[in-house]
């Protein structure tokens, strides 16, 4: 999809420090880290949100989920958080879907 940041980070037109890649997810650092592992998985095709890609590809979000659990056992994790935000209030700036993976700190609730 044109303008979107998450299609050009996939396509490789705008660099990205990944690190997963598999048939159908990417994984890269967040570039605004919150914890010592922030990585976004994202599929490759693009949906605005998570719910739209469970509606249109349930295997393709099972996938984020499987992709980030790989991506925190390879950072040396057990324990995790996992995010989606959804619409610009509950703070999503980035209109491509995206699963953020937190670990390596103590996660405190409610979330801010
Ligand atoms: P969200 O706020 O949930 O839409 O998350 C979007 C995240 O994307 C946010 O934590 C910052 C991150 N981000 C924004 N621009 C870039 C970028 O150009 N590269 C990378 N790696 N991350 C970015």
């Amino acid at each position: 999809m044109e303008d979107c940041l998450f299609c050009k980070i996939v396509a490789g037109e705008i660099p990205g420090d990944m690190v997963h890649v598999t048939e159908h997810t990417v994984a890269f650092r967040d570039l605004n880290s919150q914890a010592p592992t922030h990585v976004l998985v994202v599929p490759r095709d693009h949906y605005t949100n998570a719910a739209e890609l469970a509606a249109a590809d349930p295997a393709a979000l099972a996938e984020l989920v499987t992709t980030a659990a790989a991506v925190a056992t390879a950072e040396g994790y057990d324990d995790y958080r996992l995010v989606f935000n959804t619409g610009a209030e509950a703070g999503q700036s980035v209109f491509h879907t995206h699963l953020h993976v937190l670990a390596g700190r103590p996660m405190t609730w409610p979330p801010g």
